[in-house]
């Protein structure tokens, strides 16, 4: 028996026996794991949701059912949300998708992705046409050289890590940008420690230098790319200095890091939180992708701009339209697409979208339908977002664990199976589809049967699903209106032992924007984001450890990854811990103008002037910011100014 991890993008395949294994058929990790993926077994029965709750006490599932149709067919559409997740099945994404956009009509259907992987959606969609990562993890074996600028492999994607790791024995170059100095680093050829929130000066200067010596790929531009002239001229004005400075680059480093540009034939640039998550979020992706596209880097084995996906089905949540700004399966919405999808679902018509994102519906809805994840906990400015919860009529939790900080605002809480006691499909980073398969008695019910109960409560046709195979039969059909998803060609049965990679010709006659070529935007460091002053004079990154995931609803019950990284400390630099005259273990105060927590002194090479809390600390978002992206609505977790306190 083998089924897929749940936790994070890589999506390695599991033998399951007495204990989980790496798969070693399984191309993608060819027998890797890490220790996180291979506790579940050990997590999987504690501190679990079983019984259904309403206002507080156990109840009959029927009987809350029942009660959310009522509120809903008394509710206008455009005032109820569904909150989804990227560790959700495109089974799950499927039916909730469909009963929202297709039967109450209402295009309030987000998912913590909106927090993750947001600003790369719409970077991509600007810069080459559509949501589509062009760079499998493959690639890393057929490039010199590989730019990882915001993201901490090492510790967030472990398996992605050790194919790096081999690459490098192999002769590939690593450079690291981060302003911590993390185990990622630690492997790098090159580590430049920038300043946080300074990417596109130091992106924009190494456009600039390439523009002026002449490396770029004038025939690919000619042939493939929009707004050049006008992206030169624009860069061309710029003061280098300034930009330099501004990066916290050394002059040296800068130089060393173009040599070893100059000395790759092709290039990768990988990037994750440390740049999504911005209020600058799509000028940042954008920026990296102006590197690519005007020096052809992209569209050939071993080259192109790659967002490493954080969950999951992230991906697979973008697929199937789980996103708010799309309607379905990477459908905008538009007249003819709405009837598209209309006739699909056989419905007279479908909801009016965009609607509202994640961070924006919680304060304009009177119903809200969580599933899969946890937004008390990570959405930022929390004291703010309890203030909106606690305003909701009815707030509905699907959740398999006990525990959350959501279930103390959720009216009625339902339990759903977990991980090994489920089944459906998955996509991970590199478009690779693979089955979670149930290995075990479920202990309750999958989350496309609750959302399909509350589509046949509210007596809608087309929610009969017999199996998770006939909700992936109808998705995968649905896929045939797609511009760019082939997952029609998948079979369910076989993807039980053979991964199926969609889009793999996407990209062979041109870019999928409407006459094949692709943009590249001028796009400036704005500061947007919150700048230390005297009083606070810290910027706050927050961000993850190895083995704990997110809010450790699994992880933290397991006794075999106690002995790493605790819950909770706060990393601050030497000099920095000097002058305020904090040591090692300290019990120390972070405070931002939001709210504050306590917590223990962790001493490391972290940029001078910058702090890190991980998120397995429960609490991190009662400091963070509201500011989000004016375009893909992410929130900027990782610049707010904060106090430390003794
Ligand atoms: N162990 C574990 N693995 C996970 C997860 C987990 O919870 N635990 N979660 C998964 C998910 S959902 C996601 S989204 C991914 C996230 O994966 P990553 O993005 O790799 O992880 P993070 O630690 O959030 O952030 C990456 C780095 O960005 C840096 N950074 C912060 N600000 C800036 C900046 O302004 N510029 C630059 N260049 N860097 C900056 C931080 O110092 C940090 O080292 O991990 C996935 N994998
Ligand atoms: N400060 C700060 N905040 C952040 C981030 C950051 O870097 N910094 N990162 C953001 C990002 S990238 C992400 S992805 C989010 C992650 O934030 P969340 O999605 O809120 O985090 P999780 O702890 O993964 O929540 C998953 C929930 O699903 C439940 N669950 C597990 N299995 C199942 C199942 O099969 N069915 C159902 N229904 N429930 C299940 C778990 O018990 C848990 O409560 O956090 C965001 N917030
Ligand atoms: S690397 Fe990611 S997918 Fe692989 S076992 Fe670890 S958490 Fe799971
Ligand atoms: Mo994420």
């Amino acid at each position: 028996m083998r089924t897929v991890c749940a936790y994070c993008g890589v999506g390695c395949s599991f033998e399951v026996g007495e204990r989980l294994k790496g798969d070693k058929s399984y191309p993608v990790n060819e027998g890797m794991s890490c220790s996180k993926g291979i506790s579940q077994l050990e997590s999987i029965d504690k501190n679990r949701l079983l019984n259904t709750y309403i206002n507080g006490k156990i109840g009959n599932y029927e009987d809350a059912i029942n009660l959310i149709a009522k509120k809903i067919r008394n509710t206008k559409p455009e005032r109820i949300g569904f909150y989804l997740s990227g560790q959700m099945l495109n089974e799950d994404y499927y039916v909730a998708n469909k009963l929202a956009k297709g039967f109450i009509k209402t295009p309030n259907i987000d998912t913590n992705s909106r927090t993750c992987m947001a600003s790369a959606v719409v970077g991509y969609k600007k810069a080459i046409g559509s949501d589509y990562v062009p760079v499998r993890m493959e690639d890393i074996n057929h490039t010199d050289l590989l730019i990882l600028i915001g993201a901490n492999p090492a510790e967030s994607h472990v398996v992605l890590f050790n194919k790096i790791k081999k690459a490098k024995k192999n002769g590939m170059k690593v450079i690291v940008i981060d302003p911590r100095f993390t185990d990622t680093a630690k492997i790098a050829d090159l580590y430049l420690p920038i300043t946080p929130g300074s990417d596109i000066d130091f992106l924009n200067l190494v456009a600039i230098r390439l523009i002026k010596e002449d490396l770029i790929d004038k025939e690919f531009i000619k042939t493939w790319v929009d707004g050049f002239d006008e992206l030169r001229e624009n860069l061309l004005k710029l003061d280098e200095n300034e930009l330099l400075k501004r990066s916290g680059i050394s002059k040296k480093d800068f130089e060393k890091f173009m040599e070893m540009l100059k000395d790759a034939k092709k290039f990768i640039t990988a990037w994750t939180m440390g740049i999504n998550q911005s209020v600058q979020g799509v000028d940042k992706n954008l920026a990296i992708m102006n590197l690519h596209l005007i020096t052809g880097q992209i569209r050939k084995k071993g080259s192109g701009p790659f967002s490493l996906t954080g969950q999951p089905n992230a991906m697979g949540g973008r697929e199937v339209g789980g996103l708010a700004t799309t309607l379905a399966v990477h459908l905008d919405y538009n007249e003819e697409n709405k009837i598209k999808v209309a006739k699909f679902w056989e419905v007279d018509e479908v909801c009016n979208g965009p609607g509202l994102t994640a961070f924006e519906m919680i304060d304009k809805v009177d119903v809200l339908i969580v599933c899969h994840t946890d937004p008390i906990y990570h959405l930022p400015n929390r004291t703010f977002v309890e203030e909106a919860f606690s305003k909701i009529d009815l707030v509905v939790e699907i959740n398999a664990y006990n525990g959350s900080e959501t279930s103390k605002f959720a009216h009625i809480r339902l339990p759903a199976a977990p991980f090994g006691e489920k089944d459906g499909t998955q996509t991970n980073m590199d478009r690779t589809l693979t089955r979670a398969i149930k290995f075990r008695e479920k202990r309750a019910k999958q989350d496309w049967e609750i959302f399909a109960d509350l589509g046949k409560a509210l007596g809608f046709r087309g929610f009969d699903f017999s199996s998770s195979e006939e909700v992936f039969n109808e998705y995968k059909e649905m896929t045939r209106l797609s511009p760019d998803i082939d997952i029609y060609k998948a079979d369910y049965k076989e993807l039980e032992t053979k991964p199926f990679v969609w889009g793999e010709y996407a990209l062979k006659d041109g870019f999928l924007t409407e006459n094949k070529r692709a943009k590249v935007y001028f796009v400036e460091n704005k500061n947007l984001h919150e700048m230390p002053n005297k009083e606070y004079s810290f910027i706050l990154l927050t961000g993850r450890t190895r083995d704990q995931w997110h809010s450790g609803s699994k992880t933290a019950f397991v006794k075999s990854l106690k002995k790493y990284k605790p819950l909770s400390f706060v990393e601050i630099n030497e000099v920095d811990a000097k002058n305020l005259g904090i040591q090692q273990g300290d019990e120390v105060k972070i405070i931002s103008r939001y709210g504050e927590l306590k917590t223990k002194v962790k001493i490391t090479n972290i940029k001078k002037g910058s702090v890190f809390i991980p998120i397995s600390e429960r609490r991190v978002n009662f400091l963070t910011n509201p500011k989000i992206d004016p375009i893909s609505k992410e929130p900027d977790y990782n610049h707010t100014a904060v106090k430390v306190v003794k």
